[in-house]
């Protein structure tokens, strides 16, 4: 069982450990930072939001910006501060953006200057932004600041350190809560026993920190292993092939869909340097597994993770390694396979996966809160097989959630913004089988009659509402959407439309 103290500053944590002159965080150009310049770096940071900007501790901060140390930095001090950081991704757009400021009753934002357009539009009611990486006088690093450490917040070991959003299958997402002892409980678990880094590893990935499978692979897990992480702010199978030739990576972390599209180039790039792969975001086929391990000799870690627990609870390791199986609880958790109504339902079986461990769910402000934690357990909305033996199969996923190239997409939600186009006057939106990228998302629309159907034009609306990665790859016109005699939308027959 893990013990934490009762007060637990999980950034100071995971700072103090290492030798100053020792590479915390490493860039494509080559840049280092020390864990000298990173310690320093926080601190100045901390001393600016508790000092110009007025953060107090439980204040919300959000955190925007590409994969950069200094967006790293920005998270640990806020943390140090004793604030709670809320990490979104760099793609939202700005009705997303309002939504979950609104949810998580965000007062202050420090922004990648690059990435503030979307966040400025938002026009989000006493939302403060301070920018990072431009050149005004009065971005964040170019402000005078005490160059003194700065003594972290005695925050308790159950507060609040960090809101995590996932989409819901309702479409408005929801905000996990998650403690500073549960930043250092999945570094404790997952990456301690599954990953078992080294100081001399550099880890790197295509994650990004908005999304906690990133924060977890790319900064928790190296700073606590007083390792190193390559960030990188383009990270697309065909960019991460030459960052682990050139950087030398020893852990990687990304999505199936990454494994499977490095095949193809695998054999221009050096990749001796890698000992540890993991996949996770979506199911890892065994077939991906074979053909990486033909090529690499390498066993690929498969994983199941959830926002809402905060990383990995399911995987193996080495020659524990079953392909086709997700693997067994990391230790610390415990899995099994129930039916409705939360009874075991027999090995072999499929069931819906419950989990329980060091991490728990918590939505902020939300009912749906009791529709996960049912019994004491976490429901994660998959479906899954206990083999005799104990491992856990991935069969699929229980809800709507559409997952497409690692990234979840809620078909309401991109409804939603079909339905705000004003030629839309009924969308439908789910997930069709891609080999490419497990899913792909595909919109039946009917329009108002007398108007021209131009999918390009309702594809360009969704994109200036949405992430880009939440937009239709096609759309399909329709006259009328399926639906039963009570009027309910028949999904099912929209998801093998197009297959006759
Ligand atoms: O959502 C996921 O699939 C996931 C996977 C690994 C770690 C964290 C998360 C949220």
């Amino acid at each position: 069982e893990l013990r934490y103290p009762e007060r637990l500053n999980c950034a100071a944590e995971l700072l103090h450990g290492p030798p100053g002159d020792r590479p915390a965080f490493r860039t494509p150009s080559g840049g280092t930072w020390t864990y000298g310049d990173l310690r320093a770096r926080v601190d100045r940071l901390a001393h600016l939001l508790t000092g110009d900007l007025g953060v107090v501790p439980g204040n919300r901060v959000l955190l925007r910006g590409p994969t950069t140390p200094w967006l790293a930095a920005c998270w640990l001090a806020v943390l140090k501060a004793g604030a709670v950081a809320v990490t979104v991704l760099a793609q939202q757009r700005p009705h997303e953006l309002r939504t979950m400021c609104e949810i998580a009753r965000v007062e202050h934002a420090l922004c990648d200057i690059r990435a503030v357009d979307d966040l400025a539009k938002a026009e989000i009611p006493g939302l403060r932004i301070t920018t990072y990486g431009g050149d005004a006088p009065d971005d964040l690093l170019n402000r005078p600041a005490p160059g003194t450490p700065f003594p972290a917040v005695a925050t308790a070991a159950d507060d609040v350190a960090l809101i995590a959003f996932t989409s819901g299958t309702t479409g408005r997402p929801k905000g996990c809560m998650h403690f500073h002892r549960d930043v250092l409980a999945i570094a404790d678990t997952f990456s301690r026993h599954v990953l078992r880094p080294c100081a001399d590893d550099v880890f790197a990935g295509s994650p990004p920190l908005g999304f906690t499978f990133g924060l977890g692979g790319l900064v928790v897990f190296p700073l606590r292993a007083g390792a190193s992480a390559l960030l990188l702010e383009q990270a697309t199978p065909r960019q991460l092939l030459p960052a682990v030739a050139e950087h030398r990576v020893s852990v990687l972390f990304t999505a199936p869909t990454a494994y499977r599209a490095m095949l193809d180039d695998l054999d221009a790039h050096d990749v001796s340097s890698l000992r540890r792969c993991v996949s996770a975001g979506e199911n890892l086929p065994a077939a991906i597994w074979r053909a990486w391990h033909e090529r690499t000799g390498l066993r690929i870690i498969n994983g199941i993770g959830a926002t809402e627990l905060l990383h990995i609870f399911i995987s193996a390791a080495d020659e524990r390694i079953r392909p086709g199986t997700t693997g067994v609880p990391v230790p610390g958790w415990h899995a099994r396979v129930q039916d409705e109504n939360g009874d075991p339902v027999p090995d072999g079986e499929p069931g819906l996966l419950a989990v329980r461990g060091p991490v728990g769910c918590r939505y902020l402000a939300d009912p749906r809160q009791g529709e996960y934690v049912r019994g004491g357990w976490n429901i994660t909305g998959d479906t899954y097989v206990r083999e005799p033996d104990g491992y856990f199969r991935y069969v699929a996923r229980a809800d709507d959630m559409i997952i497409s190239a690692g990234y979840n997409v809620a078909g309401p939600e991109v409804e939603d913004a079909l339905l705000r186009h004003p030629d839309v006057v009924e969308a439908a939106v789910v997930g069709r089988p891609d080999e490419a990228r497990g899913q792909v998302v595909v919109g039946f629309v009917v329009v108002r009659e007398g108007v021209g159907r131009d999918a390009e034009a309702l594809r360009g609306f969704v994109k200036s509402e949405l992430a880009p990665y939440k937009c239709p790859r096609e759309i399909v016109f329709m006259d009328a959407l399926p639906r039963t005699a009570t009027g309910k939308l028949q999904r099912f027959r929209l998801r093998t439309e197009g297959d006759q």
